[in-house]
């Protein structure tokens, strides 16, 4: 195992301008930073070995009229840094107009202007280089039951996504949207909750091919969900489209802790699903994306030790699961847990379901085998432990 966890270009490893960018407001308090410089948080980004970059809208362009000079120092602090853009996003949840929502508004003239606004940040994006365009819906959902009714947001949901679908297809764009799921917050209750409800609903839509997931550990995690099955389902469905990694302690606020940090047991899992399951499934081969805020404790020179700690926590829980899938011992223990016979179908080739109903069964037998699967998961948390 190599001890130097130091990314390289070809890691794709990559952060949202807001995540290092984020100044500390919260809830409860106002900024604790200054202003970040997207052109300085290219620079460290790259010096630190990230690959790419991600944004919002607003993030990169606040005021309409210093535009073409942001966009132009941006442009060329990306090709100096060898940095490239994977995703980008649009805001419609900070502007008072957006409070009920984007998309689902039950203000029409508020749905028509988010569609204009995704409109035009998916043609800079585009412009960018970005080949996934992220829509969360932080504001898309209500605080009380009659606010909203769920079925009539639902038609407005896919209504947008059918809408800017169209329109890539009509310029030509090469970019695929990305739905991220999240269950509450800033909303009482948001809408496509969890990746399940997103995967479902992406099946109603004119071009569902055009149409994936950009799954959050956090969000998954607040819900009490498994984050590793969720993306193993999405992949399962070919539909993981890009990732947001971060930490998070169980069912609270979203933390947005950095990644590996929090449940450090489902981060060494889901790096486990992101390489593939040593070889019995396919890999992810996406942008590795960090999505977190630095605790407002820090000051401006933590910010980079937390953006280095994201990269450095996910190479060094990719070595462990490499070396835990090439370990014989744990290749042993897969087998005597029959974890390797899962793969097997059900019915042989030719086999109807009469054949097994004619087959007789040793359930006594099949009651007392034991899974052996507390020996196979100390294996994996000795890894984790440093101890192997
Ligand atoms: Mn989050």
């Amino acid at each position: 195992m190599k001890n130097d966890w130091t990314p390289v270009v070809e890691d794709k490893l990559s952060f949202g301008l807001w995540t290092v960018g984020w100044r500390g407001v919260d809830v409860f308090g106002g900024a604790v930073r200054d202003e970040l410089d997207p052109v300085e948080a290219v620079e460290r980004l790259a010096g630190l070995g990230a690959a790419a970059i991600s944004f919002h809208d607003d993030d990169l362009v606040p005021n309409d009229a210093t535009r073409d000079r942001v966009l132009e120092r941006f442009s060329t602090a990306l090709s100096e840094n060898n940095i490239t853009v994977d995703m980008a996003t649009t805001n419609l949840f900070s502007s008072p107009v957006f409070k009920d929502g984007g998309f689902t508004s039950n203000d029409r003239e508020v749905r028509r202007y988010a569609l204009v606004k995704a409109a035009r940040n998916i043609d800079l994006g585009v412009r960018m280089g970005a080949k996934t365009y992220v829509l969360w819906g932080g504001r898309e959902g209500a605080e009380s039951g009659a606010a909203k009714d769920i079925n009539a947001a639902l038609d407005r949901m896919r209504e947008a996504l059918d809408t800017l679908c169209a329109y890539v297809r009509e310029q030509g764009y090469d970019v695929r949207f990305a739905i991220e799921p999240k269950p509450n917050e800033p909303r009482g209750d948001i809408l496509l909750p969890t990746i399940g409800h997103a995967l479902a609903f992406i099946h109603e839509l004119d071009d569902p091919a055009r149409v994936g997931l950009n799954p959050e550990v956090g969000h998954e995690e607040m819900s009490g969900l498994n984050y590793a099955h969720g993306i193993a389902q999405a992949m399962w469905q070919g539909k993981l489209f890009h990732i947001d990694l971060n930490g998070q302690n169980g069912p609270r606020f979203d933390q947005d802790l950095r990644f590996g940090a929090g449940n450090a047991r489902g981060a060494f899992w889901t790096v486990d699903v992101l390489e593939g399951l040593g070889g019995r499934a396919p890999r992810y081969d996406g942008f590795v994306h960090f999505d977190y805020k630095p605790p407002r404790t820090e000051d401006a020179d933590d910010v980079w030790e937390t953006a280095r700690a994201n990269m450095r926590n996910y190479l060094i829980l990719r070595d462990k699961v490499r070396a835990f899938r090439a370990d014989p011992e744990v290749q042993q223990a897969l087998a005597e847990s029959r974890v390797l016979d899962l793969w097997e179908s059900t019915l042989a080739p030719a086999e109807t379901l009469a054949d097994l109903r004619a087959a007789t069964y040793d359930l006594d037998g099949l009651a007392k085998r034991g899974m052996h699967f507390e020996r196979l998961d100390q294996l994996a948390l000795e890894y984790l432990y440093g101890v192997r």
